[in-house]
């Protein structure tokens, strides 16, 4: 954990769809329609009410670019809220990936914040089905959240949420236990 202003940044291993937080980001894709990994289970968790709302933003809307999010319901989550944030695809690194990563953290932050939520959990957006290295978009996460509550906001915990032992442990590097960061180069 580490604190940012009033702000813990913490750590945990596990499911997302479980977490008991105002709001859950999902790793979705700009169809907004669902798909598999996190995305999938997030749908099945929360039942058919989100896949209606997301089919109703994507009426009044359209896509959902990278980089940028929309919000829905939690359906039948702990969650109140599903944050549906939509990361780039890796191709290479090359093709502005860093920033859009930062923006759709950014992008997923600003909406907690605009509705005053104070607790948040992101998973590894990008780094599954879209191939992002795991070290970097970890590091990117970080960075995006410490700068964006280095402002006062209603956020009073953002929680990383990695599915795997080997992802817990490349968070760790950045959110270790004593308050410092390890490893942010
Ligand atoms: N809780 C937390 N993390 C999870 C869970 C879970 N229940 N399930 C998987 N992960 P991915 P992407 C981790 O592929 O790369 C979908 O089809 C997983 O281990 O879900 O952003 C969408 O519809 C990985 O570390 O998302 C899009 O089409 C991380 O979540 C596309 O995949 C992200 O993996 C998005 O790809």
């Amino acid at each position: 954990m580490i604190k940012v202003g009033s702000t813990s940044l913490t750590l945990v291993q596990g499911d997302i769809t479980t977490q008991d937080v105002d709001v859950i980001v999902n790793a979705a894709n700009s169809g907004l329609l669902g798909g598999g990994g996190v995305d999938g289970a997030i749908h099945r968790g929360a039942g058919p009410q989100l896949l209606e709302e997301c089919r109703t933003i994507l009426a009044r809307q359209g896509e959902c670019p990278p980089g940028h999010a929309v919000i829905t319901g939690g359906g039948r989550l702990k969650a109140r809220f599903v944050i549906h944030a939509v990361g780039p695809i890796w191709r290479g690194g090359t093709q502005g990936e860093d920033e859009i990563l930062a923006s759709t953290y950014r992008s997923s932050l600003q909406m907690a914040a605009d509705r005053g939520l104070g607790r948040i959990a992101f998973p590894s957006i990008s780094t599954g089905a879209y191939g992002f290295p795991m070290e970097r978009a970890s590091r990117i996460a970080v960075a995006t959240a410490s700068a964006f509550v280095s402002a006062p906001s209603s956020l009073i915990e953002i929680r990383f949420v990695t599915f795997s032992r080997n992802d817990y442990a490349v968070y760790a590097l950045l959110l270790n236990r004593d308050g410092t960061h390890a490893n942010h180069t």
